[in-house]
C-alpha cells in the first residue's frame, strides 16, 4: 500500500506537534509504523491522503454513528454558518438540544453543554463534590474519562496504550482524593467504601468499559453499585461518554435498567463536533453556576455550529429506534464471525461485543478487567492491526481501544472484514 503522503506528511508533523499528532492514541506509537493522515471520508469509508480507501472502524471514536459525511448533518452545519460561528449568548438550538434529552431520557432532568468529554467529567466530578461536601472519588482500572488531573489515574485508553496509567504533572494532593477500584470486583468497590466512611463523593464508571479493550459489566454488577452508592450517600456517575446514545437512546441507563445520579455525554451529541454534556437530577443540577455555587463555564459551550450537528444526529437518532436493531446486528455478526474464526483457525483471541461495540484481545482468558485485559499479547495485535491496515480495514491501533460501528456499515464490509481476518490466522 502506497503511503508516501502520509509518511512526509507524519515527518513534517513530528516537527510542530508532540508526537506528531492531536491526541496521543493517533500516534500509532504502540502499534509501529505511520499513522495515516485521513483526507476525507463518506458513509464507513476513510480514505487517506494517497488516495487509498478503509472501512472505518473508528467512527472518530464514536461520534459518526450515522457513519460519516452524512447529508443531513452536514446540510444542517452549512445552513448554521450561514448565519454565523459563534455569538457567545444563549441561543435557541441550546434550548432545544437540552430539551430533546431531558423530554426523553427520565433521569437526565436538567443538562449543561461543554466543548469535550473531558470537560464533561470534570465538571460533574466538581458538582458532585459541591453538593455532597464530600471529596473522594471513585474510579476504576483501565477506565478512562478524560485527561482531567483527578482521572489520570490507572486510566485506560491512551495512558494504557503508552504504559504510563499514572500521568505526570498531576500534584499527589490531587491524586490522593482518587480511588481506584478493580472492575466487575464488587468487594473492591465496598472495601473502598468502608475505608473512607461520609468521605466519597461520587463513584464514575463506564457502565461498558471502552478504554481498555471493550470489557462488560457482569450480571450484577452496576445493580450492586448502584445500591453502595445510594446506601452511602454518594453520587454515582455513568460516563456514557461512548455508550451515550451508542447502546439505546438513553445509553447504557437505559440498556441496564440503572438510574445514575449524574451522566456525562460526549461523541454522539456533537454528530462530529466537539460537544460534551453533564446532566441528571435537578438537585444537583441546580448547584451549577449561575444559579449554584458550583462554578463551570465555557467560551464555546453550545456553539451554534456545534448544536447544529448535535441537533440533526440526534434528531435522526431519536425518530429511527430501529437504527439501534441495525448496529447490534452488524456488531453481533462481526462478533459472530471472529469467534468462528477463533474456533475454526485456533486463533489466540477473545471476543467482547455489545451492540455496536466490539473488543478483540489477544489473549486465551476471559477479559473482565485492567488486569486481564494487560495480558493481551501487543505485539501480536500490533501485526494483526498492520495486516487489516494494509488490506483497507481502519481499526483503533491500539490494543486497548473499541471498535466502533455505524449504521452506515453494510452487511458486505463486515464479511469483507472478517475474510482478511481469517486469512491473517491462516
Ligand atoms: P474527550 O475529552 O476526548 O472528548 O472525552 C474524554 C472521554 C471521556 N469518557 C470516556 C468514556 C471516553 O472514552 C473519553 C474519550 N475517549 C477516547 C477514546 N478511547 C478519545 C480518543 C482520544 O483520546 O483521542
Amino acid at each position: 500500500m502506497e503511503i508516501k503522503q502520509s509518511e512526509s506528511l507524519f515527518k513534517r508533523a513530528m516537527t510542530f506537534i508532540p508526537g506528531g499528532v492531536n491526541s496521543p492514541v493517533r500516534a500509532f506509537f504502540s502499534v509501529g509504523g505511520t499513522p495515516r493522515f485521513i483526507e476525507r471520508a463518506d458513509g464507513a469509508y476513510l480514505y487517506d491522503q494517497d488516495g487509498n480507501k478503509y472501512i472505518d472502524y473508528i467512527s472518530s471514536w464514536g461520534p459518526m454513528i450515522l457513519g460519516q459525511n452524512h447529508p443531513v448533518i452536514k446540510e444542517a452545519v452549512i445552513k448554521a454558518a450561514e448565519s454565523g460561528l459563534s455569538f457567545g449568548t444563549a441561543t435557541k438550538r441550546e434550548v432545544e438540544i437540552a430539551e430533546l434529552i431531558c423530554t426523553s431520557i427520565p433521569h437526565v432532568e436538567m443538562i449543561r453543554m461543554v466543548n469535550s468529554g473531558t470537560e464533561a467529567v470534570m465538571s460533574a466530578i466538581r458538582a458532585a463534590r459541591g453538593f455532597t461536601g464530600r471529596d473522594k472519588v471513585i474510579k476504576f482500572e483501565g477506565c478512562y474519562h478524560g485527561h482531567t488531573d483527578a482521572m489520570l489515574v490507572k486510566a485506560g485508553s491512551g495512558m494504557m496504550t503508552s504504559g504510563i496509567p499514572d500521568s505526570r504533572g498531576v500534584p499527589m494532593a490531587c491524586a490522593k482524593d482518587t480511588l481506584t477500584a478493580i472492575y466487575n470486583d464488587i468487594d473492591s468497590v465496598e472495601k473502598l467504601f468502608a475505608e473512607n466512611p461520609g468521605k466519597i463523593a461520587c463513584l464514575i464508571i463506564e457502565p461498558v468499559a471502552a478504554n481498555m479493550g471493550l470489557v462488560l459489566p457482569e450480571q450484577g454488577f452496576l445493580e450492586k453499585i448502584r445500591e453502595i452508592c445510594t446506601k452511602e450517600g454518594a453520587i454515582l456517575i455513568f460516563d456514557e461518554v461512548i455508550t451515550g446514545f451508542r447502546l439505546a437512546w438513553g445509553g447504557a441507563a437505559q440498556y441496564f435498567h440503572i438510574v445514575p445520579d449524574l451522566v456525562t455525554y460526549g461523541k454522539i451529541i456533537g454528530g462530529g463536533m466537539p460537544v460534551g454534556a453533564y446532566g441528571g437530577r435537578k438537585d444537583i443540577m441546580t448547584c451549577i453556576a449561575p444559579i449554584g455555587s458550583v462554578y463551570q463555564a465555557g467560551t464555546l459551550s453550545g456553539n451554534p455550529i456545534a448544536m447544529a450537528a448535535g441537533l440533526a444526529q440526534l434528531s435522526i437518532l431519536k425518530e429511527h429506534p430501529e437504527i439501534y436493531q441495525q448496529l447490534d446486528l452488524i456488531g453481533t455478526r462481526f462478533a459472530d464471525g471472529m469467534r468462528k474464526i477463533k474456533e475454526e483457525r485456533k486463533a489466540p483471541i477473545i471476543v467482547n461485543q455489545i451492540g455496536s461495540l466490539a473488543g478483540v484481545f489477544f489473549t486465551k482468558e476471559p477479559v473482565i478487567d485492567y488486569v486481564s485485559a494487560k495480558k493481551s499479547d501487543a505485539k501480536e495485535f500490533a501485526k494483526y492491526y498492520h495486516y487489516m491496515l494494509d488490506r483497507g480495514c481502519y481499526f483503533a491501533p491500539s490494543q486497548f481501544e473499541a471498535i466502533f460501528f455505524s449504521a452506515a456499515h453494510k452487511q458486505q464490509d463486515i464479511e469483507d472484514t472478517l475474510r482478511k481476518a481469517a486469512d491473517f490466522f491462516e
